[in-house]
């Protein structure tokens, strides 16, 4: 009998799928949400069992004794200190902080030298507020981050920004590692919807990007299943956690981190994607060290 020809496709077969948790945010209050990490012991749980189910990448926002939103350096430093301490993860400092932090403050996120930084690269609406990245802080942060050998994840949260991302890397470089690594932030209120569609032009526009250029995705709210399965089928890698999600389900609070990791990595497997390790992050991704 003749066996039939399977024609492959590497990002289907081959490819191991990166799984970043981002646990905290900056935007869930813990009166509202009792489960979101917003102590160092809590975060340092979480991350450990995020990474015992597949997550490779933590992107780290931290809280004040109050459990309120900061980037005071010194409580950074402790973050960074005890997640290299207690876990394999790759450790990314968000830069973006919360909407009302001053650029000053979310620059000096890079002197708690972590693996990665998130920098956006354009002003976004975001419900009734506005995440203000001005042409310069961009350029400023990308420099600094060059210079620090910290590696960029560039979060994208509406179209313009990968043409102004292509615009940064022709005026000023390839980032620290020489690698170029998106996530599509999508379904904020005021950036681009959480659909597959989305997923599958923002896809398309990374034509103008370098060609080893890779992405992951994450949908905020309830758009977290379909943007989760588009990037999947598109060779994309996933983010997932509280804060973009903190419905499990219609009716269900979100339990913990660990919940929404074991869920996506499920979903890698099945897509015959399974997560990759810590190192493997690091090899993809160009961090040293
Ligand atoms: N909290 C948002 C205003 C980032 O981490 O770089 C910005 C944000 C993006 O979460
Ligand atoms: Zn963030």
């Amino acid at each position: 009998m003749r066996t039939p020809r399977v024609r492959t496709y590497p990002q289907f077969s081959s490819s191991a799928t990166l799984i970043t948790v981002a646990p905290t945010g900056a935007e869930s209050s813990k009166a509202d949400v009792p489960a979101l990490p917003v102590t160092l012991a809590e975060l340092v749980t979480t991350a450990r069992e995020c990474a015992a189910v597949g997550a490779s990448i933590v992107h780290v926002h931290i809280r004040d004794d109050d459990a309120r939103p900061t980037l005071d350096l010194g409580r950074l430093r402790d973050t960074v200190a005890a997640l290299r301490a207690e876990t394999n993860l790759v450790v990314q400092l968000s830069s973006g902080g919360a909407v009302t932090d001053p650029e000053s403050e979310r620059l000096r996120v890079l002197d708690a030298a972590p693996d990665m930084a998130s920098c956006t690269t354009g002003t976004v609406n975001f419900g009734d507020d506005v995440f203000l990245n001005r042409w310069e802080f961009i350029v400023a942060l990308h420099e600094r981050m060059r210079e620090l050998g910290i590696v960029p994840e560039y979060e994208i949260f509406d179209l313009g920004q990968l043409a102004s991302l292509r615009r940064l890397l022709d005026r000023h470089g390839l980032p620290a590692g020489g690698h170029v690594h998106v996530d599509f932030v999508l379904g904020v209120p005021g950036g681009a919807p959480g659909t597959a569609e989305t997923l599958v032009a923002f896809k398309h526009a990374l034509r103008d990007l370098p060609a080893d250029t890779t992405f992951s995705a994450t949908g905020v709210g309830r758009s977290t299943l379909p943007v989760l399965l588009a990037s999947l089928s598109a060779g994309g890698h996933l983010r997932v956690g509280m804060e973009d999600t903190v419905t499990y389900a219609k009716g269900q609070p979100v339990e913990s981190n660990a919940q929404l990791v074991a869920r996506a990595a499920g979903f890698a497997r099945l897509a015959q994607r399974p997560p990759m390790s810590p190192d493997e992050a690091r090899i993809l991704l160009g961090i040293k060290g």
